[in-house]
């Protein structure tokens, strides 16, 4: 038995999203976001659900908080939503849907759970949408308002705040491929809505520190790790290209104040419009960098080689590859000059069943997280700032355009009922916690 032991003030965590959990989309003054139109359209979520009740966490945040209780998290990372709390995106606030998440906060305090809070997880209110949504640069400063907003309301008691979650996805999903809200297919508005939801995240920053200039401020972003299928310098420069064309493209952007020279090449006509004064918008100094981590690619100059003999692949068609986590912590930790990091994301879709004994025996989760928190506590060994891990998710939830075939939660959700039962992981992760180490045989 192996034991790995965190810092004493290490942040274990959970997190969820405001669309993916909450449900009640058009109760109490709520406005439509894109996510409700979309999920709405016929034919584009798997199993034609919505998000409309999802776990209902909108009535039953109470319970929720004494399940996070019983786990023992330290914190928890959530998103608002939008349009609850500015219908129409900006103009008339709706008071119902700003004191969901005061009440929110305040018990979580009293739980003694730091809120880590999200201000963009993807439910852009649909009004911003019908005046171009995140290709209109008028929408940034929307964004920049809503921010203030909610600083001005919860600032005084939520430490840590995070613009964006996963900008690349919004762009490349949402726009490129369309598989995303509000299922866009066109290159050049994705490069845009790529460097427009970047400009956001900088007008974001100045109007959080102006109305409170001693938060802690970030963004999320998902990382994969880029491997080389061998040391053939070919092989090498393939990975290299293919985590420039992805990774940097944001993270250069927001630690050295330029695109990749790959970025030019990929988008091609496609580059976007870049205003005077951007780069040093979007470059401003950072609290701490979220990463989210599921997996990695293995490249070759033949492309991505998948499946990878001898791996495990989660739900998702994820390879797992832990070991990817600690090379990509340290690559980027030699790359740039990086805040503190938090790993704001990470775990694993199975397919669960409740036993006979009414219990959720998770183990390929459970494992999956262990392998994680080791390799994780390996990079700070080596030099790496991680100051704290959130699993994804507290709960099973609506995930995205696959509906609700895909469990990530290390509480399992019976739709139903809406009744919750914690999984072996989430057991698991609870003694993790309360110990702050991992045993490990
Ligand atoms: O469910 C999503 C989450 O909203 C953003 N990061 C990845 C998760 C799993 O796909």
């Amino acid at each position: 038995m192996t034991t790995t032991r965190f810092p004493p003030d290490f942040l274990w965590g959970a997190a969820t999203a405001a669309y993916q959990i909450e449900g009640a989309w058009n109760e109490d003054g709520k406005g439509e976001s894109i996510w409700d139109r979309f999920s709405h359209t016929p034919g584009k979520i798997a199993d034609n659900s919505t998000g409309d009740t999802a776990c209902d966490h909108y009535h039953r945040w109470q319970d929720d908080i004494a399940i996070m209780r019983r786990i023992g998290l330290k914190a928890y990372r959530f998103s608002t939503s939008w349009p609850r709390v500015l219908p129409r995106g900006r103009g008339p606030v709706n008071l119902r849907g700003l004191d969901f998440y005061d009440r929110l906060v305040d018990a979580l305090l009293a739980a003694n759970i730091e809120p880590f809070l999200t201000l963009y997880h993807w439910d852009l209110p649909q009004a911003l949408q019908d005046e171009g949504g995140w290709e209109n640069r008028a929408v940034c400063h929307a964004f920049a308002d809503y921010s203030a907003l909610m600083v001005k309301r919860l600032g005084d008691r939520v430490k840590y705040w995070t613009t964006f979650n996963e900008p690349s996805v919004v762009a490349f999903d949402g726009y490129l491929n369309g598989g995303h809200a509000p299922g866009r297919q066109d290159a050049k508005a994705s490069f845009q809505v790529g460097h427009n939801l970047l400009a956001a995240h900088g007008l974001a920053l100045q109007a959080i520190r102006a109305v409170n200039p001693n938060l802690q401020v970030g963004i999320v972003l998902n990382l994969w790790m880029q491997d080389a299928a061998s040391d053939l310098p070919e092989d090498v420069a393939a990975a290299n290209l293919a985590f420039e064309s992805s990774e940097t493209l944001f993270l250069d952007p927001i630690f050295k104040g330029h695109y990749p020279a790959g970025a030019y090449e990929m988008a091609g006509e496609s580059m976007p419009e870049i205003k005077d004064g951007d780069m040093a918008l979007i470059a401003q100094r950072l609290d701490y960098l979220g990463v989210n981590f599921y997996s990695r690619n293995l490249i070759s100059t033949q492309g991505q080689i998948e499946p990878v003999p001898g791996s495990e692949y989660t739900e998702m068609g994820w390879e797992v590859c832990a070991p990817a986590l600690r090379r990509l912590l340290n690559r980027i930790n030699d790359d740039y000059r990086l805040p503190p990091i938090y790993i704001t994301e990470n775990g694993a879709a199975f397919k669960d069943e409740v036993s006979v004994d009414g219990k959720i025996h998770d183990e390929r989760r459970l494992d999956y997280l262990r392998q994680h928190f080791i390799q994780t506590n390996l990079a700070m060994q080596d030099g790496v700032d991680v100051r704290g891990c959130f699993v994804w998710s507290l709960l099973d939830n609506f995930e995205w355009a696959f509906g609700y075939t895909k469990r990530f939660g290390i509480v399992h959700v019976d739709y139903e009922t809406q009744k919750r039962t914690i999984k072996d992981s989430g057991e698991w992760y609870a003694k993790v916690i309360a110990g702050n180490r991992v045993e490990a045989e």
